[in-house]
């Protein structure tokens, strides 16, 4: 078999959020986010869990930025919090700015390129109580939060995500409820998703005419979903239906300018329609430089009942709905392969199939960089007395993932980079801290970082280049 190494500009990076690591809630100004208020909803994160500590990355950023560089990372990807730069989403907070400012010199300093992001699911309150995403009028509050992050950090960080998957945003947070603001509104959740959009293509734009050079885009999270028989029509609408309301209804508008008809037809009557304004289509469909693509699991479905199915577990006993606001006659099937503590299927030619797919349908065409942002696994891992992780689950996962991202580009799809999710264990939303996904092990007691099995194997990979890097001769557990 070829070596299978990647070319000099493949860019090897490592991903968090800033909810999810930053801590210090209340310090230098920052003001709630819906995730901070969300987090005191009895029942909503398992063990009452919050981020007001998580993995205190706000006062540890520089050891934080040493442990990347140890690992050669070439690019990280974080987000800002807008209740810090913006507190109140009205005057900028200088000592909000001055935090990512510091961070970014340090990454800049060890060779690590600082990949931006401006909005992981963390609104204002402020702005939620006056309607959140589902009012249109949050789009516009993006764009001045937006020029104040670009304002202070456009002379040093070079590529610029707007959004980390709008379709959490909207349907897990505004539709199951699952998330902040943990709503239960079809409608709503429709407003959301477009107002999010909006949002996007507005920075797109404003940016781009402060400077042309930036790299622009933003993050989906894509799921494919296979037909249990591919000759069953059933099941064929099944995939048309949530295929239509998972990706196409973001990467339609976005690449097309216009939302797909069925989708439209399948969610008519929701109100999405009316929200929609002339011109909207046309601000959403601002050519972007790059997308990144989220990618854990795919899933088959059956347009029939299919009998018992591994159930994916809810973080609490709080009853939350579907996210999905209008499908019908769709059931999932159960598939036989491993799953993570998740309780998602593991499917790594599931990633390869996806970035075909999205390389010719969408990023080819609009000659946009495609990027795998996000992918990783949590497995219920803990340091050892002798201080080892020796996570072979995760290593395994790492490695085949990256292995279908090798073929996928051998096969002729470009893909530019990938990011691991995530660098360290974090707050997993309304998991708490009960999942870890990190290839950096974190002791929420004593805030240790312990760089886990998998994180010394990512370290080779990218240091040589090559999944075949001489230390792991043997494939680990390659599926
Ligand atoms: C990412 O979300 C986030 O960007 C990141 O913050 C998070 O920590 C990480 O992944 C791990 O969760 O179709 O109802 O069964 C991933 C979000 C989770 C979205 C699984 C699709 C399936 C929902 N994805 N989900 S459903």
């Amino acid at each position: 078999m070829a070596e299978r190494r990647f070319d000099d500009r493949f860019l090897f990076g490592a991903a968090t959020a800033a909810f999810q690591i930053e801590g210090a809630n209340h310090t230098d100004g920052r003001t709630d986010s819906i995730w901070d208020v969300f987090c005191r909803v009895e029942g909503a994160v398992i063990n009452g869990d919050d981020g007001s500590v998580a993995c205190d990355h706000y006062h540890r950023h520089d050891d934080d930025v040493a442990l990347m560089a140890s690992l050669g990372l070439q690019s990280y990807r974080f987000s800002t919090s807008w209740a810090r730069v913006q507190p109140d989403a009205r005057a900028a907070n200088p000592k909000g700015l001055d935090f990512y400012s510091r961070l970014v010199d340090e990454l800049l300093e060890r060779d690590i390129l600082p990949w931006l992001t401006l909005y992981h699911w963390d609104l204002p309150q402020t702005l939620q109580d006056d309607g959140g995403w589902a009012n249109r009028d949050t789009a516009y509050r993006f764009v001045d939060y937006a020029r104040l992050v670009h304002d202070r950090l456009g002379d040093r960080v070079r590529v610029w995500t707007t959004l980390n998957e709008p379709w959490c945003s909207a349907f897990l947070g505004y539709a199951a409820g699952v998330h902040a603001p943990g709503l239960q509104d079809a409608g709503q959740s429709l407003a959301a998703a477009h107002h999010l959009m909006l949002g996007h293509g507005l920075v797109v734009q404003q940016l781009r005419a402060a400077d042309e050079e930036l790299r622009l885009g933003l993050t989906v999270n894509l799921t494919p979903f296979r037909p249990a028989d591919p000759r069953d029509p059933a099941d064929l609408e099944a995939v048309r239906q949530l295929d239509g309301q998972a990706n196409r209804i973001f990467l339609d508008p976005i690449f097309r300018g216009r939302y797909p008809d069925d989708v439209l037809a399948d969610v008519a009557g929701l109100g999405l329609e009316d929200v929609i304004h002339d011109g909207d289509l046309e601000i959403i469909s601002t050519p972007i430089d790059v997308l990144g693509v989220n990618y854990y699991q795919d899933a088959v479905v059956s347009g029939s009942p299919t009998g018992p199915v591994t159930a994916t577990e809810a973080p609490t006993d709080r009853v939350t709905g579907s996210p999905f606001p209008a499908v019908r006659d769709v059931y999932p099937v159960e598939q036989d392969v491993p799953r993570t503590d998740m309780g998602w299927v593991i499917s790594p030619d599931g990633l390869r199939q996806l970035l075909h797919r999205i390389h010719d349908e969408y990023a080819a065409p609009a000659g946009t960089d495609l990027y795998v942002t996000e992918n990783g696994v949590a497995f219920a891992d803990r340091v050892a007395p002798d201080g080892s992780v020796d996570d072979g689950d995760r290593v395994a996962y790492l490695r085949s993932h990256l292995g279908a991202v090798h073929r996928a580009i051998a096969e002729g799809v470009p893909v530019k980079g990938y990011f691991y999710w995530s660098l360290m264990d974090n707050f997993e939303w309304a998991w708490g801290y009960a999942k870890r996904f990190g290839i950096v092990a974190v002791d929420y007691e004593t805030q240790r970082r312990t760089v886990k099995a998998s994180g010394w194997e990512y370290a080779n990979i990218i240091a040589a280049r090559s999944l075949d890097h001489a230390e792991t001769a043997v494939e680990v557990g390659q599926r």
